[in-house]
Parts: structure tokens; sequence; C-alpha cells
């Protein structure tokens, strides 16, 4: 069996929540591959409110097994506090031993660093993100496999922290003595002991099994390390590809690829961001998509569909499909723009350049509809929508195959 991958296709928050929980049903496993806490979905279900960050959205699933792969920074802190959310978990839930941890000091570099950076920040959600992967690529990081040896964990990082006593003290944060470390470490290992495996070995398995395997990205595409709009990126691979090395898959083993994108599109945190609308359309945007942040509360920026933003990331993640999401958002606007190019120098150009901070947006402006709350048939939109879709495709090459028209579950077309 291949593993089926959904990714965010544009600055994250398109929607994945609600694609992901739809299809979680009918998963056996669900994956998560990269990012940590930053990552944030609300799912209803019977009227209670899930919040997740670090679990994957199989947990509402009774059925499914879920897993935090490697390539997660894992926080001991918010995922106790997630698991509190559900009855046992315990055979349900696995993460990789491998996976590096986010302690409560990588917050404080990552807070402390914005400040410092001024009108530069990144606009991070202050989690520790950043820091946590930089630990691991500079080959100085902790694995979530060390928790099981709590008090030898407890004693490198207390080394580490002597290591770099210069970079703490500037930063003005104060670390925690070797008696504190070791009780929090131990506490940590209580808890999260029954849950730490092998898990690229699992999910192996569970290929080999015939068993249906979905991949959870988190964040979007434009936020990629390597590929989003650098520096003001988050510091995984938020890519396709990254959830190969964020899992331990091979390329083989990824099967149909759904890119979920906003009718519209946010963006939350700093950062270039061409069919951004400053006026009150965009205002409108945010209010009716209620666009804030889940993790951080932050109001999130607003502007049009991008679609060379959009041909861009698809090609990036070998999408093969689109999921449409929040179409409904824009039901009532006279007219809908949407970006078909970008003026880069003076010069019309159809591809997205290195520096998405010097291009502005060639608009074309399509007639609205009036709604499509609730529509669950291709046919039964409104022909305006029906032609912006169209439009979508054209411009990025992409089958739009799952249309959301509203936040319920079911309220959602499926093109065959
Ligand atoms: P970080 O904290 O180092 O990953 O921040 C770096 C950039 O990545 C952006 N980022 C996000 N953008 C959208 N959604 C995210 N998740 C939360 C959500 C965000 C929230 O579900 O809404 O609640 O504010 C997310 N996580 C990281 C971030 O804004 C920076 O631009
Ligand atoms: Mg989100």
């Amino acid at each position: 069996m291949k593993a089926d991958l959904i990714v965010g296709i544009q600055w994250g928050d398109e929607g994945k929540g609600k694609m992901v929980d739809m299809l979680a049903q009918n998963y056996d496993m669900v994956c998560r591959s990269q990012g940590g806490h930053n990552a944030g979905h609300t799912i209803w279900v019977e009227g209670v409110r899930y919040a997740l960050h670090l679990i994957p959205s199989g947990v509402l699933n009774p059925k499914a097994i879920n897993i935090i792969g490697n390539g997660v920074v894992v926080s001991p802190e918010s995922i106790i506090k997630e698991m509190e959310q559900f009855e046992n978990l315990e055979g349900r839930l696995f993460i990789s031993d491998k996976a590096h941890l986010n302690l409560p000091y990588h917050a404080q570099i990552d807070q402390a660093k914005e400040k410092l950076k001024g009108d530069k920040a990144i606009g991070t959600t202050g989690k520790g993100i950043g820091p946590a992967y930089a630990e691991k690529i500079a080959r100085s990081g902790f694995r979530v496999g060390e928790l099981l040896n709590s008090t030898k964990l407890a004693k490198s990082i207390i080394e580490f922290f002597e290591q770099n006593r210069a970079i703490f003290d500037v930063l003005d944060i104060e670390t925690p003595s070797k008696d504190e470390l070791t009780k929090l470490l131990d506490s940590y290992k209580q808890k999260l002991e029954p849950y730490i495996a092998n898990t690229t070995n699992m999910v192996w398995k569970a290929l080999d099994e015939g068993k249906k395997v979905l991949l959870e990205g988190a964040q979007g595409t434009l936020l990629d390390i390597d590929h989003g709009t650098y520096p003001y990126v988050t510091s995984s691979s938020t890519v396709s590809a990254g959830a190969c090395t964020g899992l331990g898959l091979s390329p083989k083993d990824i099967g149909v690829v759904t890119g979920i994108v906003k009718a519209y599109t946010t963006r939350v945190g700093n950062g270039p961001f061409p069919s951004e609308d400053f006026t009150e359309q965009g205002q409108k945007i945010a209010d009716i998509g209620k666009e804030v942040g889940v993790t951080t509360g932050r109001g999130r920026r607003c502007g049009w569909f991008d679609a060379i933003a959009v041909k861009h990331a698809s090609r990036l993640n070998g999408c093969d499909q689109l999921s449409l999401m929040k179409l409904d958002v824009l039901d009532g606007f006279p007219k809908i723009k949407i970006c078909v190019a970008y003026d880069y120098n003076k010069e019309r150009i159809d591809y997205m350049p290195s520096d998405l901070e010097n291009v502005k947006p060639i608009y074309e402006e399509m007639d609205g509809w009036d709604s499509v709350v609730g529509v669950r048939e291709f046919d039964k939109l409104p022909e305006n929508a029906k032609k912006y879709i169209e439009r979508i495709e054209e411009l990025t090459g992409v089958k739009v195959g799952i249309i959301s028209t509203s936040p319920e579950r079911d309220d959602t077309i499926i093109r065959g």
C-alpha cells in the first residue's frame, strides 16, 4: 500500500483540519511528520471542541493509530496537556524515539530572539520551534528516546547549558538547576514512556499489511524552510518530500497527494504576501472567514487567491488534486479577484521568483455569486462559483477534486 498525503499549499491554515478529520475516519493510521505545537486546529465532534496541536487528527477515530514521526519537534508539556482531552490513548498514539524534544528553554530563546529582532521579527508562534530544529541540525539536540533515561538526559542538558552559558546570559534566560530539570524530565517520562516507539517500523508494517495510512501536513508550503518565503518561514520541511524524511518513508511509499488551498489567501506572521488586500475587502474576508490563529489567537492577514503561488506549490508537492476550502466565505462578494500573474521589475511573469518581496500582483476580476453554503454537488453550485473553480484549475493546472462549502464535515463536494 501507499500512504496518502495531505499538504497545505499556501501559508498554513488552509483548512487541513476539516479535511484530515473527514478523511481520518477511513484510515487505519494517521501520521505527523514535521512541525510541532505551532500547528493548530480545532475539531468539533458532536458539540465537543477538541484543540489539536501535536496529536494527529486520527485521534478522533477510535480505530486509528496515530504516529508522531521523527521529523516532529515534540514539546512534552504541550502534548501531555493535549492528551488530557482524550481517554486512554495507550496503543493508539506513538511518538518516535528519534523526534527531537522541544523544551521550555526553546520557547524562551524563540521569544527573546524575536524581541531582539524588533521590526525584523519573523512573527513566530513563540513556541520554540526554530531553536529546537536549530539544535537538531547543529547536532546538539535532545531526542524523545532520551527521556527514557531522564537522569542521564538531565546531565547532558545541564552540560549543554554550561557550554552555551554566554548565549543564555545575553538573552537573559535563566536555566533550571539540575534538580529542577531532573524532576521535570522525570515527570515527562512518567507520562510519555508508554508512547515512545520506533515509529518508522510501525508505518512500514502498516503499509506492508495493506493498511490505509494518511500523512497529515502542518503549516503550509510557502512556510517551508527551503522553498518558502525565507526567512519568514517555519523551520521544518512542510512540503510532501518532508513527509518522507519526517517518517522514514521513501518517495515510492507516497500515494495520492491532496493539496489543501483556501478559496482566498491568508498569512499569519510577517513576510511577503503579494495578493494581500489592505482595504475593507480584506477585512471582510477576515471577519467572515473568522481568520484568527488557533495556537496564538493572532489575526490573519487576508487577500485573494494567488494562482501563481498555488501552481508553484502544487508542482513542488506533486499534487494529484486540490481541495478548495472555505468557498462559502466568498459568498456575496460582487467581484472576486484572482492573482493570475506577477509584475516583477515591470515584466509580467507567471512563475514565482525567489524574492517574492518585489512582485506586485496582476489580477483578473470575476463576478461573484450568492451562496454556496451547504451545496454538496458540483452541478448545484452557482454558475459563477463553477467558473471560479474552473479558472483556478486552468491557471494552476491541477484538478479541484474536493470543495468545502461550510465548516460542517458533510458540506463537501467530492468530484468523481
Ligand atoms: P514558527 O513558530 O517558528 O513556526 O513561526 C514561523 C512562521 O511560521 C508561521 N506559522 C504558522 N502559520 C499559520 N498557522 C500556523 N499554526 C497556528 C494556527 C498559528 C497560530 O493553526 O493558526 O495560531 O497563530 C503556524 N505555525 C507557524 C508563523 O506565523 C511564522 O510566520
Ligand atoms: Mg492552523
